[in-house]
């Protein structure tokens, strides 16, 4: 296959026209695992999704454990290697922002937020996490997304229900699941269409508008740093967010935030 090159992003000859070459499990460990192990063997290329009905191994970031029951998202969406490794953070955005207009925008809720650096919130509760895995060897990035659908608050550990909320809990009834994917999807194809044309800038305005948090004060824990606190400003060009402290303004790459107290 001959790849095109455009900006710093290599565009594969493969279409972001709903053209994803996807492929369900009934269980899987984990969509991102198994995604990644098929790109590496070669079975598969960039363009191809794994979705699963649930995940027995879903993970997020620093190997914290993703509780994946039936009846929620659980898909991973091999996507061709940015050149420049600091901008797959961005795609997470992408992603988020490709869950957060499906939500408002063709399904009506309200209070929905991007909570930076991967999840979407609905109100003070997490609904979606996301997470992007670099598989160098295959050029690709694995943009593994979960959604809180049809699930209820039991389908979950008691320790996290206070912290997380499904969407079924919201509006009390079952979604059609293959159509919220079609749709989940179809955003996240145009969205990254409109990425790889015009950069994360483009964004910025609608990151910011629903951005969780915005001008509040915050935590901010990175590992391998000293925690600290002060203003989300915002996020910048490179989907760095940026914090205003007592005696200067911080660019975070990645990390958890929380609220100040
Ligand atoms: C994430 O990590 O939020 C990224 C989650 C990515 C999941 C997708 S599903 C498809 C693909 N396959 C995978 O194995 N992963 C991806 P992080 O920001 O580190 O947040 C993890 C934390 O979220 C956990 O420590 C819990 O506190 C919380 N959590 C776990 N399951 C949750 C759920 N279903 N809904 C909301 N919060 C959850």
């Amino acid at each position: 296959m001959i790849a095109q090159k455009k900006g710093e992003y290599e565009i594969r000859p493969y279409r972001h026209n709903m053209n994803w070459q996807i492929q369900k499990f009934a269980t899987c460990s984990s969509t991102n695992t198994q995604l990644k192990e098929a790109l590496l063997s070669g079975k598969v290329q960039a363009g191809t999704v794994f979705i699963a009905d649930e995940q027995t191994q879903g993970h997020g970031r620093l190997d914290r454990t993703w509780v994946s029951p039936k009846g929620n998202v659980a898909l991973s969406c091999g996507c061709p290697l940015p050149k420049n490794l600091q901008k797959v953070y961005q795609l997470n955005l992408i992603a988020a922002l490709s869950v957060l207009h499906l939500l408002k925008n063709k399904y009506g809720f309200e209070n929905v937020f991007l909570k930076w650096p991967n999840d979407v919130w609905i109100k003070d509760k997490k609904v979606c996490g996301i997470l992007s895995e670099v598989v160098a060897e295959a050029d690709a990035v694995v943009v593994g997304i979960g959604v809180n659908v049809n699930s209820r608050l039991k389908d979950f550990p008691q320790d996290l229900r206070p912290l997380l909320t499904t969407l079924k809990e919201i509006i009390n009834t079952d979604l059609d699941l293959p159509e919220f994917i079609k749709g989940l999807l179809k955003n996240f194809d145009e969205n990254l269409k409109l990425y790889l044309k015009n950069g994360l800038s483009f964004f910025l305005p609608e990151i910011t508008k629903d951005l969780k948090y915005f001008h509040q004060r915050v935590r901010v824990e990175s590992e391998g740093n000293a925690a600290f606190e002060g203003k989300i400003l915002g996020i910048d060009e490179n989907g760095f967010l940026k914090i205003k402290t007592d005696n200067e303004i911080r660019q975070v790459i990645s990390g958890d935030v929380t609220l100040s107290e």
